[in-house]
């Protein structure tokens, strides 16, 4: 096969988001599309000190199954080869989750960084989402800088580099370790579980998580939610583990026809199944068998946990690890580090700071916990490692790879549990006696997350706009409970490279004027979606005392209040909230 340059022009709107460029299946089937994309991540990708100094270096190609994943993965390696790529990685039939993809790459001392095909947790199908993303050498997304080159370059191509060829050059479906060589580009089918296995084993004491999922007291279920993830549950808590009850765990193109993204809203299965009302609350009339359910998203980076009739906030989940870690033996010697999203609520800041252990807040996406994490190996910094971080959007993850990992927080919840019920042959330690036992002793954060899907893009800029009119005014209160204070905007110094993220959210605090106690409201705009705007709101109220009671139910007045100031229902003409969680 030759090499051909094949001329093309810029298309517009190619711009990555929190996450990758994520855009309706069709778009990226279109002309040019895919192509124009990978060539500019390839021109920013290949002038990476791995590519210049490895003649050898390769690159990984992976997806999260969802439609189009092997298509896109045949024309990727014609483009690869096209580029004189010398070596490319695929896993066995094109599938990986993002959490093995990232401990993959770091295995690899000669890998430039991987390409993934994943719109995450958005739909799939041909009417549904697409989506590419880059992880750099050190398993980690791609930055802003990064991504940034890549969306000016798109802006200026002329041509692609593509190798001639059918339309499969590669059997997805051969044996691990098969290779064929396509233009000058040696491709070779590897094995996606090994790795990444071998990494969880690393973090995790399996015998004394067996011995736990085989109490006979002990039940647990799983659903993949059909993603990318599944397989690997399936290996991991399936056959390593011996958990019985898994669901969805056959990775499938369009998920099942189902919203691959677990959360109360759209996990309502696993809600119902856990002995919950819609709302995570406890259902009067249906109890639970299951000690813990867990389920993964479409990539199986995503994490929701529950436990009989309650649902661990992504938030209190961080927050109750970093308290428990030293049952997980990554962190017997405790944490060095700790890191959350700013909309993520302040309850691991509570239990760092009560530990003595630093914490950082980020804004959105977990790009920005990467540069913390290798601060010491690849910027010569003070090492923050181990090092715990987290998302509300039902992230968790740790140092032991670049990504937010679902596997890994069951695992870690399934230690917490196991360590909870050390020597007690009584009543099982339940997930809500952790939890519960938790906020005794910092506190709750309540915290709810409201969406309102699909608004038009210019009434949520001028929401934004709005409150950022807001900055500087003294709220000063009212006669009500809930007493505006004041309004400001999130920006971020990186503190390990110094770069800066404007723009990052606007936070309103308040003060509740019963208890003093302060909470607040944070919006931002999505920066995952294929159309329109998606505008988070988050609400947070913190009770030292009185920790009782529904969160939703608790943050209503708040969020009504929210809603008021940023006058969000004149704005977008929206009642109520698309999702709440
Ligand atoms: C959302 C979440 C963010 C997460 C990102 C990628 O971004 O809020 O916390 O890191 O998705 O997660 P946004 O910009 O839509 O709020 V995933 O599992 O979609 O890769
Ligand atoms: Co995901």
């Amino acid at each position: 096969s030759t090499t051909l340059p094949t001329p093309t022009s810029p298309i517009s709107g190619m711009k990555p988001g929190t996450s990758g460029l994520r855009k309706k299946t069709r778009e990226w089937m279109s002309p040019n599309y895919l192509p124009n994309f990978v060539q500019s991540i390839l021109d920013v990708a290949l002038t990476s000190p791995t590519a210049s100094s490895s003649p050898s270096y390769s690159i990984l190609i992976a997806g999260d199954g969802r439609y189009y994943n092997n298509e896109a993965i045949q024309t990727i390696v014609k483009i690869l080869a096209g580029n004189n790529v010398p070596n490319i990685l695929i896993p066995k039939f094109g599938v990986m989750s993002t959490p093995s993809v990232s401990s993959l790459i770091r295995s690899q001392s000669n890998c430039v960084g991987g390409i993934v095909l994943t719109a995450s947790h958005n739909p799939g199908g041909i009417d549904d989402d697409f989506g590419i993303k880059y992880n750099e050498a050190r398993g980690q997304p791609a930055d802003e800088n990064f991504t940034n080159q890549v969306y000016e370059k798109t802006k200026t191509i002329r041509e692609f580099k593509i190798v001639s060829g059918g339309e499969e050059v590669v059997d997805l479906e051969a044996e691990a370790g098969t290779s064929v060589v396509v233009g000058g580009t040696r491709v070779t089918i590897i094995d996606p579980f090994e790795v990444y296995v071998d990494c969880l084993m690393k973090s995790f004491d399996f015998g004394v998580l067996k011995k736990f999922v085989s109490d006979p007291r002990v039940s647990i279920t799983f659903d993949g939610m059909h993603g990318a993830g599944g397989p690997f549950a399936s290996k991991i808590l399936g056959e390593i583990l011996g958990v019985e009850e898994l669901m969805r765990c056959e990775s499938k193109v369009d998920f099942g026809g189902i919203h691959p993204d677990p959360n109360l809203s759209y996990a309502k299965d696993l809600v119902e199944l856990m002995g919950m009302k819609p709302d995570g609350t406890a259902s009067k009339d249906k109890s639970s068998k299951f000690t813990l359910g867990a389920a993964n998203d479409g990539d199986g980076d995503r994490n929701m946990i529950c436990g009989k009739g309650i649902f661990v906030t992504p938030s209190d989940s961080l927050a109750i690890i970093a308290d428990r870690c030293r049952c997980i033996p990554q962190f017997k010697d405790g944490l060095k580090g700790v890191a959350r999203s700013m909309p993520s609520s302040a309850a691991v800041d509570v239990v760092a700071e009560r530990n003595g252990v630093e914490c950082f807040v980020t804004p959105t996406g977990w790009k920005f916990f990467g540069n913390l994490m290798d601060s010491e190996e690849a910027f010569n910094k003070k090492s923050y490692s181990p090092f715990l971080c987290g998302e509300e959007s039902f992230g968790t993850g740790s140092d032991h790879i670049r990504e937010k990992d679902g596997l890994w927080a069951v695992l870690a919840w399934i230690s917490i549990l196991a360590d909870a019920n050390e020597g007690n042959d009584g009543d099982l330690v339940e997930v809500r006696d952790v939890v519960e036992r938790h906020w005794k002793k910092y506190g709750r954060h309540f915290y709810a997350r409201y969406d309102y899907e699909a608004c038009e893009s210019e009434a949520a800029e001028e929401l934004m706009d709005g409150l950022r009119g807001l900055i500087g005014e003294v709220g000063g209160g009212g006669g009500g409970e809930i007493q505006f204070e004041n309004c400001e905007e999130f920006e971020y110094t990186d503190p390990v490279d110094g770069s800066f993220s404007g723009k990052q959210g606007m936070i309103l605090n308040f003060t509740m004027k019963s208890t003093g106690d302060s909470a607040r409201a944070v919006f931002r705009l999505s920066g995952t979606g294929s159309s329109g705007a998606t505008i988070r709101l988050y609400l947070e109220q913190y009770d030292g005392k009185n920790w009782d009671g529904s969160a939703p139910e608790r943050l209503k007045g708040l969020g009504e209040e929210a809603v008021r100031i940023s006058k969000l229902r004149e704005l977008t003409g929206r009642e109520k909230p698309t999702v709440i969680t």
